[in-house]
Formats: structure tokens, sequence, C-alpha cells
């Protein structure tokens, strides 16, 4: 195996003339580059997002920017490894803060990206996606899967916002991504699937009827029982950490994009195993420290922070906390290279 290729200056100026006129280019001086030894050399770094700081501009956003001209009123949330502007906040996971005002609706579109979002504060916002309309409560996970028509509304009286995470990085990557705009929905008058057909954990609809589920069955997982289910974990000593699922197939909730929800007791400590999927974590409640390769993230309640592939993680809260983790596994898992070491 060896450690030194050769490099383009090796090569003669007349032949390296030649190669560029041939449009082609030797492998051997970039092989390093796309292939270095034994692990990923990541462009992403450490990213923290402090609510506190990034609040007061996405208001001012809501002054200097009525809905009708945003479309979507957002803030991306931009991987420090890339640059200001980067659409992305880690190599496949796009972020990013959108608020909507009382009365204000957001127009209907459908894209190829996932989207889902995790509302961080306000009452009274709402995403209908293919009629069914969504609550959204603080802490609450709305998915909005590719193709699906999705509009966002809001009848309470305060500023909300929620976090936008979507496998958009991809998409554009692959050159597939675009939206289509659409009328405002008309709302089925009934209650979201997550109060309807799967109300009781565990239990779905009899598949005697013949109606085939959807592929998308449950679209809002309602924060109250992540968070009782987690308290339930902590408290009989198990490690408190739930994966969202589709209650039919058992399957991650969207196809490139993850979520998992966390309960850190006042004091504790852990030491994920290095993960081969990104990560970001909101922070649904509580407040602590992480470090993730050294570097040290103090955060608060509703703050946003990011760790790149295969960091080493210590998290220790300093009060009771719950974290939602946004990753990337399921895309992982079906191109077949997840992985996860031991320090
Ligand atoms: O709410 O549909 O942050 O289409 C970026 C693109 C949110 C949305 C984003 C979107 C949306």
């Amino acid at each position: 195996m060896s450690e030194e290729l050769g490099k383009i200056e090796d090569l003669p100026e007349d032949y390296r003339h030649a190669l560029r006129e041939a449009g082609v280019a030797p492998l051997w001086p970039m092989m390093r580059n796309v292939l270095p030894h034994n692990a990923p050399n990541p462009v992403s770094h450490v990213g923290h997002w402090s609510y506190a700081n990034v609040r007061p501009l996405l208001l001012k956003a809501g002054d200097l920017t009525p809905v009708e001209k945003a479309e979507r009123r957002v803030l991306v949330l931009s991987d420090p490894g890339r640059g200001l502007g980067a659409m992305q906040a880690t190599a496949s996971i796009y972020l990013g803060l959108q608020l909507l005002l009382p009365g204000e609706a957001a127009p209907a579109h459908r894209h190829t990206p996932s989207a889902a979002r995790i509302v961080v504060e306000g009452e009274g916002g709402f995403t209908v996606v293919d009629g069914e309309r969504l609550p959204m409560k603080e802490g609450d996970l709305v998915l909005t899967p590719g193709g699906d028509w999705h509009d966002h509304g809001h009848d309470g009286d305060e500023p909300v916002v929620w976090l936008d995470a979507l496998d958009l990085p991809l998409f554009v990557y692959l050159e597939g991504s675009y939206a289509i705009e659409g009328e405002l929905q008309a709302q089925r008058n009934r209650p979201d699937a997550s109060a309807v057909e799967y109300a009781a954990p565990g239990m779905v609809p009899s598949r005697t009827g013949g109606r085939g589920a959807r592929r998308y069955p449950m679209m809002r997982y309602p924060w109250s029982a992540a968070e009782e289910a987690l308290r339930a974990m902590a408290r009989h000593g198990e490690v408190a950490e739930l994966d969202y699922i589709n209650p039919e197939t058992g399957d991650a909730v969207l196809p490139a994009l993850g979520f998992t929800a966390m309960m850190l007791k006042s004091g504790q400590t852990e030491q994920p195993p290095l993960r081969s999927c990104s990560s970001a974590f909101h922070v649904v409640r509580g407040s602590g420290r992480t470090v993730i390769d050294g570097i040290e993230v103090a955060w608060q309640e509703k703050d946003t922070f990011t760790a790149p592939i295969f960091a080493e993680l210590v998290h220790e809260a300093d009060e009771e906390s719950f974290l939602i983790r946004i990753h990337d596994r399921p895309l992982q898992d079906k191109l077949g290279y997840y992985e996860e070491r031991t320090r």
C-alpha cells in the first residue's frame, strides 16, 4: 500500500497539456482526496446556532419581508465548514428556522425533497399535507414527504417558529430538486391520523378491510407522547432514546432522514458510539454541553447544533433535557454502509 502517490508536477508539461486537450485527468494525484485511508475526511464542521441569537433576526425578517415575497420565510443554518450561504448544515441535511406570523399562509407547493419540522415555539400553527391538517405544538415532529402537497397556516396570535429539516442537499447533488406551485388545499374535517388510526401505540387499522395503508400513514408525531415514553424509559433504567418510525412498516419516517428523541437526566453524561451518519441536535428543553471532537458546545433550550460523521461526542446535561437528533442513517442503511465504531 503506497502512502506517496505521484504528483501532477511529476508529469512532463507537454503530456499534461495533451491530457487537458483530451478532457481527461490522471487519477493518482487526486486519489487520496476521494479515497482517504481508513475513514472519510468530512468537509462539515461542528455548528451551533443559539436560538437566543437567531430569534430576533428571524422576527426582524417578519417585519422586513412579507410571506408573499418569501414563499417560505426561513433563515438557513449554514455549515461553518462550507461557509455562509451554504444551503446545508451537514453533507445531506438542510436545516432552516421558519417564521409564520398570525394570519399568514405559506402557499402550497410540492417538491422532490422530503421535509420534517420540529416546532420550536408558538401556538396555532398548522401544516396541511395532502389535505390532512396537522396541528403544530412545541416539540411536535410533522412530516411533509417528497411529492406531497403542503402549505402552512397560522390561527394563533403569537409568532410561530419551527425548524425545517430537509434532504435537499442530496436532491441538489442528484440534480433532482424542483418544486411545483399550487392553490391552498381544502382541509379534511377530521383530526390527523396520530389522533385517529394510530392513537394507540402498537395498534394499526385492521388489515382485513382491504384498503391499503398510505405510504406515509402518520405525519404528525406529538411531542407529549414522546416525552411521556422517554420519561418512562428513564424511570425504569433504560437508555431513553426513541426512534420515530412509520407505524405500518417499522421503517424510518422518511427515506433519507431519521429522527431520534432522547432524554438526559440532570447531571447525566452519555458517550454514544462513533457513527458514520452526520447528526444535528435540536434542544427541545433543557441545557447542557456536548464536546464534539474536542470542541465544546454549551447548549440552551431551542438551540441547534451539528456533529460531523464519526465525531466523538460526550453529552452532559445541566438539568433534565430533551433533544431530537436528526440524522441521515436511513440513507446510509439503504446504501449499505452505515457503521458504528467504538472509541
Ligand atoms: O416549508 O416547504 O426551509 O419548501 C425550505 C424549503 C421549508 C417548506 C424550507 C421548503 C420549505
